[in-house]
């Protein structure tokens, strides 16, 4: 396993988290990162939500990779060895669909999977040595372009990178660009990306997915707040706090936020600040971007990759995208 987690300068990782939290919460439009969402509580919640009845995503891409598995591998592998790059791999439960394929075909490859998490690659590397020792494992812990960076110097063979549950639609639709952009230059001629992506539905069904019944979705939103108290020494009465969802079907986006029930005062350690909350004041804590595959088309061409092929699940309502570079 490789890890290239550690900051060059050896700054705590915590001094970006203060930072950002103090950054986002001093705009007049307040918001927070999303991507702090995923602490060991938070990771474990998201989890959950995998699972609800209303958050069909993963059920979705499941399908779409158990009824093409073939097809896929068959793109993947017709040109010979190959490295198949799993960014933000966690348990690996879709990809290890197209593994199983892969071996069964006898293709020839290894696969690296690449996430922030430690203990997930090891847990991964593991249950893959046991489930599949023929299959060549190499665990990267890391942010993405790290990884990238260090798979172009180290990896010299054709990639085929996945990156899947529609994780693109979190980004802001210009750092969406910036990610795939770098994403390219990270690849050469002939190398493939596969990309998951929510499609453009029914209005209901892609609020209920981010406001669920049993308000687990809830509960991931304002740990949040929890993981800010916990790491930042931060004073948030969360019970103060309430998760709101909402999805604008103009820009096919989901917003999540957290309002204040009142106005308060949070005082925060590490950032050495206080910050002044109205009664009804909100932080814009998400936003899940949902897609027509024209888009998803314009998106990839930006930076340099053509769509080879799209694979539906049987709704139409999930896609994972195939591009090659151009
Ligand atoms: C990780 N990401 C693709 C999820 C999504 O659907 O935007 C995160 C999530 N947020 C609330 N529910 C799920």
């Amino acid at each position: 396993m490789i890890e290239l987690s550690r900051t060059e300068d050896g700054s705590n990782k915590n001094g970006a988290f203060a930072k950002d939290v103090a950054d986002g919460l001093s705009q007049k439009q307040k918001h927070l990162p999303s991507r702090y969402f995923y602490d060991g509580k938070g990771s474990q919640l998201f989890q959950q939500i995998m699972d609800l009845p209303e958050y069909y995503l993963t059920r979705a891409e499941f399908e779409v990779l158990t009824d093409n598995q073939e097809a896929m591998v068959q793109h993947f592998a017709h040109e010979g060895f190959f490295h198949m790059i799993d960014l933000g791999a966690g348990d690996a439960l879709k990809t290890k669909i197209l593994i199983r394929q892969l071996t069964k075909q006898q293709s020839s490859f290894d696969y690296v999977p690449v996430d922030i998490s430690g203990d997930a690659m090891k847990q991964l590397t593991k249950s893959l040595q046991e489930e599949m020792p023929e299959v060549g494992v190499q665990a990267v812990v890391g942010e993405y372009f790290k990884a990238l960076q260090w798979l172009q110097q180290n990896k010299s063979e054709r990639k085929v990178v996945l990156f899947l549950g529609s994780n693109i639609g979190n980004f802001e639709m210009k750092e969406s660009v910036e990610f795939l952009c770098s994403m390219r230059s990270y690849l050469g001629a002939g190398d493939k990306l596969l990309m998951g992506v929510d499609l453009r539905k029914d209005p209901d069904t892609i609020l209920n997915a981010y406001d669920d019944a049993a308000g687990i979705t809830a509960e991931f939103n304002l740990n949040l707040l929890h993981r800010i108290n916990r790491e930042l020494g931060g004073e948030f009465d969360v019970d103060q706090f309430q998760h709101y969802a909402m999805y604008n079907p103009l820009e096919g986006v989901m917003r999540s936020f957290l309002i204040s029930l009142k106005e308060q005062d949070v005082y925060i350690r590490d950032t050495g600040r206080t910050f002044h909350f109205d009664a009804w004041e909100a932080i814009h804590t998400e936003n899940s971007h949902k897609y027509f595959i024209e888009q998803v088309k314009e998106l990839g061409q930006q930076c340099g990759f053509k769509i080879e092929t799209v694979f539906y699940d049987s709704r139409r309502g999930f896609a994972d995208v195939l591009f090659t570079t151009e």
